[in-house]
């Protein structure tokens, strides 16, 4: 039995038509793409976490190091009663902060906030047990779509880690951060993970890691759109891309095609053809530097008051105050 608050605040069909709305756009636009967010069925999340884990793939170690050492400044800091949690995903680094708010002895209650009610109720049986006395209050929305932070009497912190605001364009980075502090009270507090620039062969290694895991991640998608869209695409027919854009600063992920393709989607009545070579976006992941992070904030309406990044200055982690 569970004794976490679950609230759900999108139509139980609303998944289903964003899916069908963002493939049929998509694959009819020139060039084609899909949003990252149809990554993340079950295996798409298994497969996550098993890129967090690879040698390649750094910013999950380098977030997690920055944690581990400044967790208790960030309780001192925000002295935070709520820890508000989006894309929530695992716990592992949740944990860090949790402990920290419990030790400053503010934390009353975790919300986690994720599009995956079957990963709210997984790791908030877990915590729940680690931490019988806060009250867990799991969210199922798209914060893209909806924002929901629930609200709390005393301060909010809302944490928004794993670079995750990378896959989202600038403007929609923008109407999203400036959401997050709509969201909140002067004197709450965001804790963003931005991964950084650096050399482009770590980058495209983290992204293209030689055990091909990456690969999998990618072309799981087209196993998502088989599925829920009753279509034929053949993964073999794809080839995994990570490529780093030096202009716009960040990681594209492609699938390429092997041959010429056509592909039938049933549920949407909808023939696709690709042309070999032709490239599908999947995912665009930005990398960032300090000044970029601190104006984005700063335009939204944040007040950085702390700026941490790992040893090896690969991941930054901002602290701001709404
Ligand atoms: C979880 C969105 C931060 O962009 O690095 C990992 C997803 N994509 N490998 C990222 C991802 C390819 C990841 N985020």
């Amino acid at each position: 039995m569970s004794g976490i608050e679950i609230e759900r605040h999108l139509p139980a069909d609303f998944f289903a038509a964003a899916l069908r709305d963002d493939v049929l756009k998509g694959l009819t636009a020139e060039p084609k793409w899909l949003p990252p967010k149809w990554f993340y069925d079950a295996r798409g999340s298994e497969l996550f976490e098993e890129i967090t884990r690879l040698p390649e793939y750094y910013p999950t170690r380098a977030e997690r190091e920055i944690l581990t050492a400044r967790a208790p400044e960030i309780a001192t800091v925000t002295h935070a009663e709520t820890l508000a949690e989006l894309g929530a995903g695992s716990s592992a680094k949740t944990t860090l902060l949790l402990d920290a708010l419990r030790d400053v002895g503010t934390l009353r209650r975790y919300d986690p906030i994720d599009v995956s009610e079957a990963a709210l109720l997984a790791s908030g049986e877990q915590l729940q047990q680690r931490y019988p006395e806060l009250t867990i209050h799991g969210v199922v929305t798209d914060f893209e779509e909806r924002l929901a932070i629930p609200e709390s009497a005393g301060p909010r912190l809302v944490a928004f880690l794993g670079g995750t605001i990378g896959n989202l364009l600038p403007e929609e980075r923008s109407v999203f951060l400036s959401r997050v502090r709509a969201g909140l009270r002067p004197g709450e507090w965001l804790l963003l993970g931005t991964d950084l620039v650096k050399d482009p062969e770590t980058l495209v290694a983290a992204y293209d890691d030689a055990a091909g895991v990456t690969a999998l991640f990618n072309k799981n998608v087209l196993a998502v759109v088989d599925r829920e869209l009753d279509a034929d695409f053949d993964p073999d027919d794809f080839d995994h891309v990570a490529v780093w854009d030096p202009e716009t600063e960040w990681i594209e992920m492609r699938l390429r095609a092997r041959r010429d393709v056509s592909v039938r989607l049933k549920e949407l009545d909808l023939g696709v053809s690709f042309e070999r070579g032709e490239e599908l976006r999947t995912e665009i992941s930005a990398k960032f530097r300090r000044e970029g992070v601190a104006r984005e904030l700063g335009a939204a309406g944040f007040a950085v008051r702390r700026w941490w990044t790992d040893e090896l200055g690969r991941f930054g982690l901002s602290l701001a105050e709404a």
